[in-house]
């Protein structure tokens, strides 16, 4: 490979470097399937919207640390590497001197960049815990539900992605894949940590060939790859679905008692509730067909088909990220539960098919170089969507997964490697939020939102401008990411930041163990290769090679050892079998989350009263034209954008009703904000259903206003910033109720990636 290889978590690609820029990429060869995104990356080290040099907020630099409104609107004031260290040294240090360490919020929640040792979370967490510890954050935006309730019900959340029905055995056994959520293969492109193989696309096309069918159960055409059965339910409803399916198959002697008795518990509690004995109403299709809108006839059809041949479930991440996320993951297991094939090649359960570049590829057969953590001597934290109330309530309490939390009082925040304004909900309660402690910290390349509402600002390198290399537990490489270009401008590595701090504050030598960047990649290598059960070539070998291929498990069908011996391999669950019904759960006494699966009416969906005000339910999916808010200046998402704005696609007769036609600005609101989007029509969205994915930076028409309209189309300005229950408060921002209208007035202009004004002093 040669030396401008590199990897992002979309993909493995040699570059041509000009000018200290990356000019053109090109797949690594060998990937099947390369992500489009790679499209994004020329231009982005010198792009105008870097971060040049440290930068602190004009009213903090004069004022001193509080709260303040005039986060997001203030000026900026350059200020030098050495300065800048002493400020925030000696802040941190006055924080915990007068609060305590309990009072720095280090979440820090965010994907940052590929790479072991450079990876933004793993460095400002090292650097917290040494400093005596912070406030943290539990689970991800990606899988809050998810990450409560399925370890409760079948022992494991991990697992249902690292050790999931491998692709292969998909393409070679499974006769129907039922996917609540479809099967996109928009969002396949990426992992976590970085990714160079992509079977998916090749792997539904041999299942395909040989008679395999897809149901594609979503309210966006393509979110199926290729030919399938498309059902467009209401948004929100498939908790519905699966109980009149559920219904079916138990009314029909469709069911696998044996299954439900020798490896579940709970069973007759939850058919009590699915038959109508506990609350009179039987979950029958005709019960469904009003709240999702499919024909009843279809779901007994397709129950039965379900029966009829080896099938897997699967659900995709998006329907947890919903009020009452925790029901269709736990619902989806609880009716594969019911097929009786969890266990066997090519059936049963599936979480995320569709969702990322992870379930269905094999597990390492060995763990990666790894920078240690130590231990966080503060222990308190908050579910990671709880950011804004917890900033907003100190002292509130909250229910969380059977316990009451207690809200600290946050004084500083420290983000490395993340966007608030990317991935957290109501950004109107956000920037109030913000304005309450003394002092935000962010370190960043880009003037993201979120750079620019901090008081001191930390220009960090891109992964692109430092050695470094990376992998992902479900692909075979560890890939080299030799240095591309130099640092841009006045950028730094986070290690440096950190590490020059840590020296200011005392405790240098324990941060660095004496170690530069350098020594450490080859330290982590080194301890790591001695660690493994097999022998790997030198870390110079490595290196120059350019990637390691690592012993993969393939072949993996989810849960084959617990269906052969459920008693030497009993689920980490209670009952150490696949929870039906919890009674922890039942103890907890939740109204939003019982004891079994079970349908909630949400908030934000077309059937309940907020939809005769704002009518369109819109879907804030993952955007295909990039990772999050990731490099939205580039090539492939500006590509997408109309007049400059994120593309808003809806059904040709919402358009027409409302006199809008392709290409036209809209303006999307309801009462929590608004943002203008540019339409794109398509009778693959369902009819009163609009889509407008994440990841357009946020960009307020007048930054001091709160609630300023966003003028370039982020549906976090619409979002409600409610957890998924008292059980995970888990992030609910892919669904909102919303109405559009033409926008007819001057277009005002989008800015968001112009960098902001810093004075020289
Ligand atoms: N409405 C709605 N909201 C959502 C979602 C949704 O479906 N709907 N999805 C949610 C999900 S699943 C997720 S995972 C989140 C994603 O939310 P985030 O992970 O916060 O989003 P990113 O844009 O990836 O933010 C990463 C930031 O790290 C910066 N960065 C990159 N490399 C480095 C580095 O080396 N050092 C430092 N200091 N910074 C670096 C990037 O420039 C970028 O700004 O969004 C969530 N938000
Ligand atoms: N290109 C790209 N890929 C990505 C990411 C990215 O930013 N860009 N982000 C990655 C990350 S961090 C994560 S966590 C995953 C997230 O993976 P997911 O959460 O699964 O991704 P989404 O795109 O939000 O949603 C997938 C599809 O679910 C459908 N859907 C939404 N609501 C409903 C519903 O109520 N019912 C039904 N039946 N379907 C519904 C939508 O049509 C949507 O397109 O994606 C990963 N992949
Ligand atoms: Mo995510």
């Amino acid at each position: 490979m040669p030396r401008s290889a590199s990897l992002t978590h979309w993909g493995a690609f040699t570059a041509d470097v000009r000018d200290g820029d990356i000019a053109a990429v090109s797949p690594m060869a060998g990937d099947a399937d390369p992500s489009p995104l790679l499209g994004n990356l020329p231009g982005s080290l010198r792009h105008r919207s870097r971060v040049t040099g440290p930068a602190v907020r004009r009213g903090w630099l004069e004022s001193g640390p509080g709260p303040s409104t005039r986060r997001g609107a203030d000026e900026f004031v350059a200020v030098s590497w050495d300065e800048l260290t002493e400020l925030l040294a000696d802040e941190l240090q006055r924080v915990v001197d007068e609060h305590g360490n309990e009072a720095i919020y280090g979440g820090s929640y965010g994907w940052a960049s590929a790479g072991r040792f450079h990876h933004a979370q793993s460095q400002v967490h090292r650097f917290l815990k040494l400093l005596g510890g912070y406030t943290s954050s539990r689970h991800s935006y990606s899988l809050g539900a998810t990450g409560v309730i399925m370890p409760r019900v079948v022992g494991t959340h991990d697992d249902l992605f690292k050790r999931s029905t491998d692709w292969n055995v998909i393409a070679e056994h499974t006769d129907l894949l039922v996917c609540f959520g479809g099967l996109g293969l928009k969002n396949t492109g990426i992992n976590h940590g970085g990714t160079t193989a992509h079977p998916a696309r090749d792997a539904l096309r041999r299942f395909r060939r040989r008679g395999g069918r897809l149901v594609s159960i979503s309210p966006l055409r393509d979110d199926a790859h290729g030919e399938s059965d498309w059902l467009a339910p209401v948004p929100g409803t498939d908790v519905a679905i699966m109980l009149a399916l559920a219904y079916v198959l138990a009314t029909e002697g469709l069911a696998d008692r044996d299954f439900l008795g020798r490896y579940c518990t709970g069973w007759e509690r939850f058919e009590a509730y699915l038959l109508g004995v506990t609350d009179a109403t039987p979950k029958t299709p005709r019960w469904a067909e009003d709240i999702c809108g499919l024909p009843a006839e279809q779901l007994v059809a397709l129950a039965r088909r379900m029966a009829a041949g080896r099938t897997i479930v699967t659900v995709s991440w998006s329907l947890q990220r919903v009020r009452h996320g925790e029901q269709a993951p736990w619902m989806g297991l609880t009716l594969a539960a019911m097929l009786g094939q969890i266990g066997l090649p090519g059936g049963g359960f599936g979480h995320g098919y569709g969702s990322m570049n992870e379930p269905g590829l094999p597990p390492l057969r060995c763990r990666l170089p790894y920078l240690p953590q130590g231990v966080n001597p503060v222990s308190t934290f908050i579910p990671v969507a709880a950011v804004s109330d917890m900033l907003l309530h100190p002292g509130g309490t909250h229910h969380y997964d059977g316990r009451r939390l207690t809200y600290p009082d946050i004084r500083l925040v420290y983000w490395a490697g993340g966007n608030p304004f990317h991935h957290h909900q109501d950004i109107p309660r956000l920037r109030r939020a913000l304005g309450r402690p003394d002092t935000v910290v962010v370190h960043e390349p880009y003037w993201t939102a979120m750079a620019r509402h901090a008081d001191v600002v930390v220009p960090s390198t891109t992964s692109f401008e430092r050695d470094d290399y990376s992998g992902s537990r479900n692909d075979p490489l560890l890939v080299a990411m030799p240095a591309l270009a130099a640092p841009h401008a006045d950028a730094r590595d986070d290690y440096a930041t950190f590490a020059a701090l840590a020296h200011r504050l005392g405790f240098g030598e324990q941060f660095t163990e004496g170690r530069t960047a350098a020594q450490w990649l080859r330290h982590l290598y080194d301890t790591w290769s001695r660690e493994l059960e097999f022998a790997v070539p030198s870390f110079d070998e490595f290196w120059a090679a350019g990637s390691l291929r690592l012993p993969t498990e393939d072949g993996l069908t989810l849960l084959a050892d617990f269906r052969a011996d459920p008693v030497a391999h009993r689920l980490g669950t209670p009952s150490g079998r696949i929870e039906i019904f919890s009674a922890d759960i039942d103890t907890f006494g939740y109204h939003d989350c019982v004891g079994h699966p079970a349908w909630f009416a949400p908030q934000e969906w077309l059937g309940g009263p907020r939809a005769q005000r704002f009518p369109l339910h819109l879907l804030a999916n993952q955007p295909a034209s990039r990772l999050h808010g990731q490099l939205d200046g580039g090539a492939v998402s500006q590509a997408s954008k109309i007049q400059g704005r994120e593309p808003i696609r809806m059904h040709p007769d919402d358009a027409t009703a409302r006199g809008i036609a392709a290409g036209d600005v809209v303006r999307v609101f309801n009462d929590r904000g608004a943002c203008l989007a540019g339409v794109v029509l398509d009778d693959g969205v369902r009819p009163r259903v609009v889509q407008l994915s994440t990841g357009a930076w946020y960009d307020p028409e007048d930054p001091a206003d709160p609630d300023a309209m966003c003028v370039h189309g982020n549906p976090n300005v619409l979002t409600a910033d409610v957890g998924t229950s008292s059980l995970a408060q888990g992030c609910t921002g892919a669904h909102v109720l919303v109405e559009v209208e033409r926008w007819g007035g001057a277009l005002p202009p989008v800015r968001a990636l112009e960098p902001p004004v810093v004075a020289r002093r």
